[in-house]
């Protein structure tokens, strides 16, 4: 017979998921349901994504984790997603803009995260369905005591992810399966079979977020637009990582902070190239030049440091103005 075989947050467990679909003897007519975050925090987002559209007869419910990436609301988890999916990285989210937010059949709802009771899945807010911050925020203030699945009274179970109920899936009056068991940090991943509603769960191999964390600290650090950060800001984003970081990471950010140390000082050298620059050109070509204002200054016996630091308050800034004057300063660290 046709099962419907749900699947708790994977969250780019890939070897566990095949592992799970294998346990719980997937055939292709089987429709396979995921409750949503197939991304993020795991190491094969880019596989696990693949599987889901590639297999006929699969359905993936929007998680929040898959709406931060539609809506472009990036965190570390997200900057990492982003890298491991590379070139396919834009193709993938617009895929995700088409994902539905609940599914149901005659004998399950499935949602991500949350849904009120009484009302149907299609009038419900999608950021009460799929857990966003907004989301969970009114769900708070309905139920403060408690949680929304201490109040569904409907006849129809609810399955769902988003929150993860520990090693062990949370299964209530036969009509609340809560299936989050933590894959992504070293627990189980979870499915549930219907009609039969029978659970079986797989082991995590590792604690997977923990390992991406430190894994993609470079990579990630090295995405960041550290040409146009403030000199306050950069200092303050090198202080930060440094202190939780490994060698490796805190080597390159020396050489962020060299490289940032080299720009500031050649302000001298600027001042000496825009008062030879001032000298060499008429007055036309000075109110052409893209560093006029700071030129006039020097043919005026006017410009100093001070005045061109307002100019060159980020790296790209300076290397900008010290490119019109033809000195050639190096771009950040690769
Ligand atoms: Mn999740």
């Amino acid at each position: 017979m046709r099962r419907t075989v749900i699947v708790g947050d994977i969250h780019g467990c890939f070897d566990e998921l095949l592992e799970l679909l294998e346990k719980v003897d997937l055939r292709p007519d089987d429709l396979l349901v995921s409750v949503g975050d197939l991304v993020d925090r795991g190491p094969a987002p880019g596989e696990v994504v693949s599987l889901f559209r590639e297999r006929p007869n699969s359905v993936v419910v929007m998680g929040n984790h898959e709406r931060k990436h539609v809506r472009g609301i990036f965190s570390y988890a997200q900057e990492i997603t982003r890298l491991q999916l590379g070139d396919h990285y834009a193709e993938t989210v617009h895929w995700m803009r088409t994902l539905p937010y609940y599914f149901e059949n005659e004998h399950v709802r499935v949602v991500h995260a949350a849904m009120l009771p009484g009302i149907s899945p299609a009038d419900q807010k999608e950021e009460i369905l799929c857990g966003s911050t907004g989301g969970q925020r009114e769900l708070t203030a309905l139920f403060p005591d408690g949680h929304w699945h201490d109040h569904y009274t409907d006849a129809k179970p609810v399955v769902f992810g988003h929150h993860v109920t520990g090693r062990e899936p949370m299964i209530r009056d036969g009509r609340i399966f809560g299936l989050d068991t933590g894959a992504c940090h070293g627990w189980n991943l979870t499915a549930l079979c219907v009609p039969g509603f029978t659970v079986h769960s797989v082991r995590a191999h590792a604690d997977h977020w923990s390992i991406a964390k430190r894994r993609w600290q470079l990579p990630v650090l090295k995405t960041r637009p550290w040409r146009d950060l403030t000199w306050p800001e950069l200092t303050e984003t090198i202080v930060r990582f440094s202190a939780t970081s490994d060698a490796a990471v805190r080597g390159w950010l020396e050489t962020v902070e060299r490289w940032a140390a080299d720009l500031r000082s050649s302000l001298p050298a600027l001042v000496t190239a825009a008062y030879r620059v001032a000298d060499e050109l008429t007055t036309d070509e000075l109110r052409r030049h893209p560093a006029a204002r700071y030129l006039f200054q020097a043919r005026n016996g006017r410009l100093d440091q001070t005045s061109l630091a307002r100019r060159c308050s980020t790296p790209g800034g300076t290397i900008d103005l010290a490119a019109s004057l033809g000195l050639v300063l190096p771009g950040p660290p690769g």
